[in-house]
């Protein structure tokens, strides 16, 4: 193990000119594994209540800003939106809302098995820390993906990150989900006060708790929140990250998030050898991002059309559904 963080951290402390054959390589992995193929994410906050308070979210609940909870009927319209478009996944995100973790996830269950059936499209829940009886309602209705992002791997920076919560119940919580069948997603934050150390322990980690999707993302300042004063960290560790997690996991499934730097980000992202766009929001929806609450949202930024003409710029494509759905089922099945 500690050759690989060795290696890990010396590639983490590659130069830009050094990084470009990193970055390549990475590519080449994803090649071989996806040929031209990038999947496509719609990204659906329902709802922005919280019981949380993460330092560094916009969303915290003692942050005063406006919120929203979306009712069934406008998310469904929203998703079958997305859908019509040509996103291969549907993720369904809210803040840890108390409504419903208190009394209504069945809401959430109801929602998420009728997407599934009626658009006939895989989905990703977001919901934040759900106790396992709920984890095997979500497995009841054969959701396909449960996120659940540690942030970091070291304990005593979760602990600044994430106050009063539990790092063991939150890796818990993603495991159980794993036995019942279902995919994660595990993911940390760059530029939160983590050292190289922490990142390489947590590439490996991310491997090592059986993740298939693996996500980076760079922290965003947000205003009120404890950490507002925070630099927003130089964005070519992130894309040294993606790569890394891209040449020693070549199946994984790695995240260019619209959510960091818009849509004018991706292509950097992409070029790192990540191999799925996330956070695909409809224009003029009223829905919003989480680290970019409105970043390219209502400029139709963030659409389906936009990322085809990037990602076709690049000399890929966006995969059809058939395609991610067989390989979706067939990560169920093997080791990253
Ligand atoms: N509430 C659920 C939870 O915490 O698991 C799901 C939604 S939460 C907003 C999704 C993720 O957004 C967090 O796990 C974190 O990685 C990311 N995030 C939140 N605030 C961010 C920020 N300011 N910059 C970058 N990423 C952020
Ligand atoms: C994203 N804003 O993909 C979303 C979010 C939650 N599963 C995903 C962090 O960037
Ligand atoms: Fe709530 Fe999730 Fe934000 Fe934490 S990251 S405050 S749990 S919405």
């Amino acid at each position: 193990m500690d050759i690989i963080k060795n290696q890990i951290k010396e590639w983490l402390s590659y130069d830009e000119k050094e990084s470009k054959r990193l970055f390549a390589l990475a590519r080449e992995k994803r090649k071989q594994v996806f040929k031209n193929n990038i999947f496509a994410y719609g990204f659906v906050y329902f709802s922005t209540f919280c019981r949380n308070s993460c330092n560094f979210c916009y969303y915290r609940k003692e942050n005063q800003i406006d919120r929203y909870r979306k009712d069934n009927a406008e998310i469904l319209k929203i998703a079958k939106e997305l859908v019509d478009s040509g996103v291969n996944l549907i993720d369904l995100t809210m803040g840890e809302d108390p409504v419903y973790h208190k009394e209504y996830f069945s809401g959430l269950i109801t929602l998420a098995d009728k997407i599934k059936k009626d658009l006939d499209v895989p989905v990703m829940l977001s919901p934040g820390v759900v106790e396992e009886g709920i984890i095997d309602e979500f497995a009841k209705i054969d959701a396909d993906w449960y996120a659940l992002y540690q942030e970091t791997h070291n304990r005593k920076l979760f602990e600044r990150l994430r106050k009063n919560q539990s790092y063991d119940i939150r890796m818990q919580a993603k495991l159980y989900a794993k036995t019942k069948d279902i995919l994660i997603e595990e993911g940390i934050l760059s530029g939160v006060g983590e050292t190289d150390e922490d990142i390489a322990d947590s590439i490996i980690a991310m491997g090592e708790i059986g993740a298939k999707q693996l996500r980076v993302m760079s922290f965003v300042p947000q205003d009120g929140s404890p950490m507002e004063a925070f630099e927003t960290p130089d964005r070519s560790k992130e894309l040294k990250i993606i790569a890394i997690m891209r040449i020693l996991y070549p199946e994984a499934l790695i995240p260019a998030s619209l959510d960091v730097d818009g849509i004018s980000g991706l292509k950097a992202r992409l070029n790192a050898g990540a191999n799925v766009v996330t956070s695909i929001i409809p224009p003029k929806s009223g829905f919003v991002g989480v680290a970019n609450e409105t970043l390219d949202v209502d400029e139709g930024g963030r659409t389906v059309e936009e990322v085809r003409s990037i990602v076709n710029s690049l000399g890929l494509e966006i995969a059809d559904n058939d395609y991610y759905k067989a390989f979706i089922h067939s990560l169920k099945a093997k080791d990253l």
